[in-house]
């Protein structure tokens, strides 16, 4: 098993005993499949960009599964999203850093996303993806270009990645693990 394999399991580890749904969500050419493939084989592979409403999931351990698909334009089709919001316990949120053309459609994203009943109090972690690009924005400057610090009632994160590579995938796993544990204790059943 590859370093950063044993390194994603070790960390997804810690949810032994629980069930952790989460959700991975983004912008189109985010780079969600390639994190999705880092987290089942470590291996970079081809992906094909996600036409509509093309949901992808990958249970790396037991118990705990990534559930994803692109968000943004195609209003008809968000009426079906709430269904995958139910029992979410953490968002992974990936952002292409180098697009900060796209950031204003990104936060309007986030926010809409976090809105929903069923992610009430949900944590989350924004992978500020593709820091290998010299375009880059950085993890701060991400996290200011979507005003992270006006959400009020989720814990959050910020980590800069390359999914590429795999890069700050296990640093930001390891903080979303952390806020959903907590969010897992505080949670009425
Ligand atoms: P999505 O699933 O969020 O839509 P993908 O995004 O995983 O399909 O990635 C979209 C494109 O971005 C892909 O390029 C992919 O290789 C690239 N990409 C993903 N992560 C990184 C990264 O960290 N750095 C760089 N430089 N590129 C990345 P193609 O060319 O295959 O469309
Ligand atoms: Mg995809």
């Amino acid at each position: 098993m590859g370093m950063l394999l044993s390194r994603l399991y070790q960390t997804l580890m810690s949810f032994s005993g629980t069930k952790a749904r989460i959700l991975m969500l983004g912008l189109d050419a985010a780079g969600k499949t390639t994190m999705l493939y880092k987290l089942k084989l470590n291996e970079t592979v081809c992906t094909i960009p996600t036409i509509g409403f093309n949901v992808e999931t990958v249970e790396p351990i037991r118990n705990v599964s990534f559930t994803v698909w692109d968000v943004g334009g195609q209003q008809k089709i968000r009426a079906l999203w709430k269904h995958y919001f139910v029992n979410t316990d953490g968002l992974v949120f990936v952002v292409d850093s180098a697009d900060w053309e796209r950031f204003q459609e990104v936060r309007e994203e986030l926010v809409a996303i976090l809105e929903n009943d069923e992610m009430r109090g949900v944590p989350f972690v924004v992978m500020a993806n593709k820091q290998d690009l010299p375009g880059a924005k950085s993890p701060s400057d991400v996290a200011e270009a979507l005003e992270l610090k006006k959400i009020q009632g989720h814990q959050w994160h910020v980590q800069g990645c390359c999914a590429a590579t795999g890069d700050g995938l296990v640093e930001g796993l390891e903080g979303l693990t952390n806020m959903v544990k907590q969010f897992q204790t505080r949670k009425p059943y």
